[in-house]
């Protein structure tokens, strides 16, 4: 039995649109789906197509008993593509991850069988029905145990990546309006046993590990504890590894916490910031932010003299936000001493309490569905801005991105980096890749706003 597990790829995502020297560092492993190849019977041969990689030419390559496809909301219309081809060759598919699961009644359009929820409970009964060919239209994984997850069968995908990756946490208990991760993975912090944690680190090859945790030590002391737990068993292990990692802000707080993560290999953090106002951080549901009088500035020094480096992300577009915002961000982030920033604007993905927001209040503009999915990158306004036209809001973030990116920040940045012996190479790359890629961006809205004049020429009457 020949099992095909697809990753598709979507060619509004910069990163991967062009062959950039600094991709490799950029393009992360679909642990989902080496998730459901670790607990995949071996009577199935499998194969894992990454089409952020390279897209194959299918029709060159076996025919498959099953096809397994992954999406987010971004990557659904290609996800959709290639069940249009597979349904020709009369070969099921299956769609699970997260955009399946908010959409189901679309999916089930396109392709023979959705799953929604996390894979664990059900993949194994989804296989052995298609091996009877009884394949039901519809499984539901829910919540996973997490004391009981068969390892990830990393070795599947071992060329093409800088970065390993692992997950020892999921859910989150926060619910910002625009994310999704509460609505999916649910708001109880679910944890993975430490001795699996470990012993799975022991199996990924590469040195660099992308922890994929959407909040690696949580909002409780009981969190930040097994986060510190964690971080002693990796040190005993002497795994010798460089990780990276989310985090909330409360990270930079406890300072055994971070001296324990860089025993262990922390290089770097990915904090959600958000927005620089208050009344931003509370149109977004991200109070947490706001807790004890909390200054930015002095927590990410405070990160920093652990060595470690700060991304920054931030949302752009909020009700609150007025013209002028482009350069807001770009100030507020150099303000605070961050290494680099990820902006992007706010989208309405679905299952989200903005998604709800904005559908009710007919503000979502990109709303051809399947086909308007590729935007939902968050690099492109998909949105009714309040007090931006699409071109308004996409300058600001040329604005954003030209300011902290400039080239005397960006140097001040890096020296500052090897004056304070953190981490200047990291520092350089990272710097540098996220300088072109903005660039990548503007030929991505260049692409963006034809597709939606073309349309709209078409939508007038003759
Ligand atoms: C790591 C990560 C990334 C990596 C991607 C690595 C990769 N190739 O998968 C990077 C950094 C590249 C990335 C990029 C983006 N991401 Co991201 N990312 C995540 C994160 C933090 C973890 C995903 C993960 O690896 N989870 C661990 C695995 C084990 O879980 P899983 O993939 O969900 O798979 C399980 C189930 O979904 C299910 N399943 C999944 N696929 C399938 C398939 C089948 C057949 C079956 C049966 C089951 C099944 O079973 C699996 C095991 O339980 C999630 C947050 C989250 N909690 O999901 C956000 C998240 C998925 N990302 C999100 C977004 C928006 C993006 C971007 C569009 C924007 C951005 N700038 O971040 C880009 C676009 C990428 C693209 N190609 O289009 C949103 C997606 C929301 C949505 N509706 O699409 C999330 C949910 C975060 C959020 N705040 O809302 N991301
Ligand atoms: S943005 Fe971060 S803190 Fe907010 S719900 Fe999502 S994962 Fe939790």
């Amino acid at each position: 039995m020949r099992l095909y597990l697809i990753n598709p790829s979507n060619p509004f995502v910069s990163s991967v649109n062009a062959s950039s020297r600094w991709n490799r560092y950029r393009v992360w492993k679909p642990l989902g789906l080496l998730v459901l190849a670790g607990l995949t019977p071996p009577e199935w041969e499998i194969s894992i197509i990454d089409e952020n990689l390279r897209t194959p030419d299918y029709s060159t390559m076996p025919r498959p008993d099953l096809v397994g496809v992954t999406a987010f909301t971004s990557q659904a219309p290609r996800a959709y593509e290639l069940a249009a081809h597979f349904k020709e060759l009369a070969v099921p598919v299956v769609m699970g991850g997260i955009h399946a699961s908010m959409c189901v009644d679309e999916a089930l359009a396109h392709v023979d069988c959705v799953v929604t929820g996390e894979g664990e409970s059900v993949w194994p009964q989804v296989l052995d029905d298609a091996r009877h060919g009884c394949l039901q239209r519809r499984y539901d994984g829910g919540h996973a145990d997490m004391t009981n997850i068969p390892l990830p069968r990393h070795e599947l995908l071992n060329t093409g990546y800088a970065f390993g990756s692992i997950q020892t946490t999921r859910g989150c208990p926060l619910n910002c309006s625009f994310c999704s991760v509460t609505a999916f993975n649910g708001a109880r912090y679910r944890q993975r046993p430490i001795d699996d944690v470990v012993r799975e680190l022991k199996m990924i090859r590469e040195k660099l590990v992308l922890v994929v945790d959407d909040n690696l030590i949580g909002t409780r002391p009981d969190h930040i504890a097994r986060a510190k737990d964690l971080f002693r068993a990796m040190v005993r292990a002497r795994l010798r590894k460089s990780w990276v990692c989310q985090a909330t802000i409360n990270f930079a707080d406890d300072d055994e916490l971070m001296a324990l993560a860089v025993e262990s290999g922390c290089r770097g953090v990915f904090i959600g910031f958000e927005s620089t106002a208050a009344e931003g951080l509370r149109e977004l549901g991200k109070r947490f932010n706001l807790l004890n009088g909390r200054d930015f500035g002095a927590s990410v020094r405070r990160i920093h003299r652990h060595n470690i480096f700060v991304v920054g992300s931030f949302i752009m577009g909020l009700d609150t936000d007025e013209p002028g915002i482009g350069s807001r961000i770009a100030n507020a982030a150099s303000s605070y001493g961050v290494d680099s920033v990820n902006v992007g604007f706010l989208t309405p993905l679905p299952g989200t309490r903005l998604w709800d927001q904005m559908r009710a209040d007919n503000r979502i503009a990109s709303d051809t569905y399947p086909d308007d999915w590729k935007y939902y990158t968050l690099n492109l306004p998909v949105a009714r801005y309040k007090h931006f036209s699409q071109d308004a809001i996409f300058q600001e973030m040329v604005t954003c991105s030209s300011t902290f990116y400039s080239m005397p920040r960006l140097l001040r940045r890096v020296s500052m980096n090897l004056w304070q012996r953190r981490t200047p190479l990291i520092s350089l790359i990272g710097n540098l890749s996220y300088r072109r890629n903005y660039a990548l961006d503007r030929q991505v809205y260049a692409n963006f706003t034809r597709d939606r004049d073309n349309r709209n020429l078409s939508s007038v009457p003759s």
